[in-house]
């Protein structure tokens, strides 16, 4: 009776640990494509950024989260908000820049505590947009703040 107890502590640890590297796993092996890195584009017009996640075998990744967070280096305004799925591995959100010059983005993907992220760049050039200058957060210009 002592060895089946054992016997199902250790088929249940190895299957915890199955289970957990699996999906740790599977977030980092994703393949984050931000397709609008390195285009150039017209400052305060609103932009539709878009990440496509695929695994090693070119299957669609949906993780729960996929947020995207915009700035220019030594530079406070940023241009953020969680992107929308539209189609399975493809997430959206429109955005827009606030001045001329070079923007990195941060595309972060994230499944319960597990994190992952990735680094672009996008180019901006026209007038300043005063309004946008603090930054401009999507998720709550929708709940109206
Ligand atoms: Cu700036």
């Amino acid at each position: 009776m002592k060895n089946i107890v054992y016997l199902l502590t250790i088929l249940f640890m190895i299957t915890a640990a199955a289970a957990g590297c699996s999906s740790v796993g599977a977030l980092g092996n994703t393949d984050i494509q931000l397709e609008n890195a390195g285009e150039t584009y017209q400052t305060k017009e609103f932009i539709t950024f878009e990440v496509n996640l695929q695994d090693k075998d070119g299957e669609a990744v949906s993780p729960e989260r996929v947020y995207l967070y915009m700035n220019m280096e030594r530079m406070h305004h940023p241009m953020e908000g969680t992107m929308k799925e539209t189609e399975p591995g493809n997430f959206v959100i429109n955005l827009p820049l606030a001045m001329e010059g070079e923007w990195y983005a941060i595309v972060t993907i994230s499944e319960g505590e597990k994190e992952v992220e990735e680094r672009f760049e996008v180019f901006a050039e026209g007038e300043m947009e005063p309004e946008l200058l603090k930054g401009y957060n999507a998720d709550e210009a929708e709940n109206g703040d």
